[in-house]
């Protein structure tokens, strides 16, 4: 049975969950924690594909999150993600990713799922993450795969002296091309560490989120469009394996299948909220 559930959050007033959600949170042990961009919304992370302010909007995937488009023009992509890897240092976690860090510490067995690139699950306290796309803060060399350590609180381009690893730049408000540095073990260029599109995703990361959805009691999917695959498979998985699956989300969704909810409203008043019923119930 279709139990939507689609209260909306009024603004500054605690959210109401509804008594088929309560329902369903009780005597749930294993829980999986699926999250997208949606989570870090509230912490000023812009989203990929919402519209007007989604990064898609006003940028085009294929020259910048490609590998074809980093081939094409390096310093744009390098300045772009450089300029978002600061953005993001300079971030705080918002009540959304300290709710599921709270989550964590009374059920037994949480798995967090995460497709964002932002280290705000960690800087909230959730210990455990499994980041299907990569980090903005891991960049690596795009031949030989050497990691290539940057400062967190500033941009870094190609030095002018060749002895030295990187320079740091100032940032420009909207970003500005950047040479990307060298590797020191090979010479070849450094790229952010994210999964870019017709990538693979992280060995073993998927294989790890599909056993904990096959397993699990319950999936919390948070802040998601649910279109990239193959990240999109793991609430389907959780579904198909017989657990329910909670949407949290400011959009009303279709859903299809049994055992499917939705809490509509932004996750920094949602979670805090859904968490706080889940340690009454
Ligand atoms: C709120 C909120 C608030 C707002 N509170 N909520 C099958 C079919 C079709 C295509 C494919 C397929 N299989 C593979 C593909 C191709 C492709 C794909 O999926 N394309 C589709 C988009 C069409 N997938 C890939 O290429 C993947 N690789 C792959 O399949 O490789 C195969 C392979 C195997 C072996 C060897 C080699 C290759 C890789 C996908 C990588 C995705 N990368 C990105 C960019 C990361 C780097 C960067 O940051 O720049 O990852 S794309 C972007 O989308 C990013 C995200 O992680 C990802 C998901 O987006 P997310 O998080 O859902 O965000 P939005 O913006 O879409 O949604 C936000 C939601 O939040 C909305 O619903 C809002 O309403 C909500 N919201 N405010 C709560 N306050």
């Amino acid at each position: 049975m279709l139990t939507p559930m689609t209260t909306p959050a009024a603004p500054h007033s605690p959210f109401a969950v509804a008594p088929e959600v309560l329902q369903a949170l009780r005597g749930v042990r294993r829980v999986v924690v699926f999250t997208g961009a949606g989570v870090s919304a509230e912490s000023g992370i812009p989203t990929f594909r919402d519209a007007l302010t989604g990064l898609w909007s006003r940028f085009d995937p294929m020259a910048l999150a490609t590998v074809d488009g980093f081939w094409a023009d390096p310093d744009l992509v390098w300045g772009w993600y450089e300029h978002r890897r600061v953005a993001v240092h300079h971030a705080l976690p918002n009540p959304a990713h300290r709710a599921i860090a709270r989550l964590a510490r009374y059920l037994p067995d949480v798995t967090l799922v995460t497709q964002n690139v932002d280290d705000l699950h960690e800087r909230a306290g959730s210990p455990h993450v499994l980041h299907l796309h990569g980090s903005l803060h891991h960049p690596r060399c795009l031949e030989c795969d050497t990691p290539f350590p940057v400062p967190p609180d500033q941009a870094v381009t190609r030095p002018a002296d060749p002895d030295r690893l990187y320079e740091t730049v100032d940032l420009l408000p909207d970003g500005r091309r950047l040479p990307p540095p060298l590797c020191p073990a090979c010479g070849g260029l450094i790229r952010p560490g994210v999964v870019w599109f017709g990538e693979a995703l992280p060995p073993g990361a998927l294989e790890t989120a599909l056993d904990a959805a096959g397993h699990c009691d319950l999936l919390l999917s948070v802040g998601t469009s649910g279109v990239v695959e193959p990240a999109a498979g793991i609430p389907r998985e959780a579904a198909r394996a017989g657990a329910g699956v909670l949407h949290v989300n400011p959009q009303v969704l279709h859903l299809t299948g049994v055992r499917q909810w939705q809490a509509n409203g932004p996750a920094g008043v949602v979670l805090p909220a859904l968490v706080d019923a889940w340690e009454r119930v």
